[in-house]
């Protein structure tokens, strides 16, 4: 008797378990799907691969972030929007995509800004790099953490040497308020364009130039119809990764801090990476014959003299920020 009892306890159970699905190896993982604009080589979708490898890790293979690359879920400026609604989980893109949206980033992206990648470094992981992530939230996305993304450039059909050269040329820009106002502060005419039409508009002559950092020159072969580049390092703009809120309210308090720390945690690898590939992609384009200028001191004080009108036009609340960003020693 005592016997059948025991067995019919048991049996109970199992039903109870298999019936609420919870056994451990029937829990599903939570998937979340990342929109990258770069193939799968390259630095930045390393650093995407990496965040992926320390959230599977460190949760035990609960949270599985799944990396589309080459634009598979399509451009930044679409994606962006996808995120916001949550329809996308999450995505890599540069600050200048998201700052049509949250227009405070612009105190980030502004031209000769930062004195150098350590500054630019201190900025984004002290307190006011913490705290425009916060502001995120506001916008219907969590911002996870920085990558890099070096210097951006000039690279033009054209010869550029100077300045004034650009004056008048089709420049193409991110779709970015700030990147416009930019490039007509230089006398150009600011074509903002979706980072995949660049080649196509460069080729067919719908822009004279466009303006990336040497990586993005290489990986999307824009050197090949765009042969001149004028090294004047007229912005550092970070990469950013952001999450929807909506999902990810969605996830307990522990495992958003997990994903914030593993993107947090990928960023010195990610950078490393980028140091790295920053040399092989500019020796690639010289040996390629690219006609590359550098910028002496005094030129380089022209485009910085150019750029004012930029920084005369900034609200305020802006200005603030810019300020305490000048000020980090
Ligand atoms: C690259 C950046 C991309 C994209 C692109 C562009 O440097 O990594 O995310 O924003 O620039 O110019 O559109």
């Amino acid at each position: 008797m005592r016997k059948r009892v025991a067995w019919f306890t048991m049996g109970f159970f199992f039903v109870v378990l298999l019936g609420s699905g919870v056994s451990m190896a029937q829990t599903k993982p939570i998937v979340l799907k990342l929109a990258e604009t770069h193939p799968q080589d390259y630095p930045i979708t390393k650093g995407d691969y990496e965040f992926a490898r320390l959230v599977k890790e460190r949760s035990n293979g609960r949270i599985i972030v799944e990396v589309y690359h080459s634009k598979q879920l399509g451009e930044e400026r679409a994606v962006i929007e996808q995120v916001q609604l949550g329809a996308i989980d999450m995505t890599r893109v540069s600050i200048s995509a998201v700052s049509a949206f949250v227009r405070e980033l612009d105190a980030f992206q502004l031209p000769y800004l930062y004195r150098n990648a350590d500054h630019m470094w201190k900025v984004l992981n002290g307190p006011i790099g913490e705290e425009i992530l916060k502001k995120h939230e506001a916008y219907n996305f969590v911002g996870l953490g920085w990558f890099e993304a070096g210097s951006r450039n000039f690279y033009t059909k054209r010869p550029v040497k100077t300045v004034s050269d650009l004056k008048g040329m089709k420049i193409r820009v991110q779709q970015a308020p700030l990147m416009v106002a930019m490039v007509q502060a230089l006398g150009a005419v600011a074509t903002p364009l979706p980072f995949g039409e660049v080649y196509s508009a460069l080729q067919t002559g719908v822009v004279d130039g466009a303006e990336n950092n040497w990586p993005s020159y290489l990986s999307t072969s824009h050197y090949e119809v765009a042969k001149y580049f004028i090294v004047d390092e007229h912005t550092r703009v970070p990469e950013i990764t952001v999450a929807s809120k909506k999902v990810l309210d969605r996830l307990s308090k522990e495992d958003r801090a997990l994903l914030v720390q593993a993107m947090r945690d990928a960023q010195p690898y990610q950078c490393k990476l980028w140091v790295e590939y920053e040399k092989v992609a500019e020796k690639a384009v010289r040996d390629r014959g690219c006609v590359i200028t550098e910028v002496s001191p005094a030129e380089k004080q022209k485009f910085m003299d150019a750029m004012k009108p930029v920084y005369d036009k900034q609200p305020p609340e802006i200005m603030a920020v810019v300020n305490k960003i000048r000020a980090v020693k």
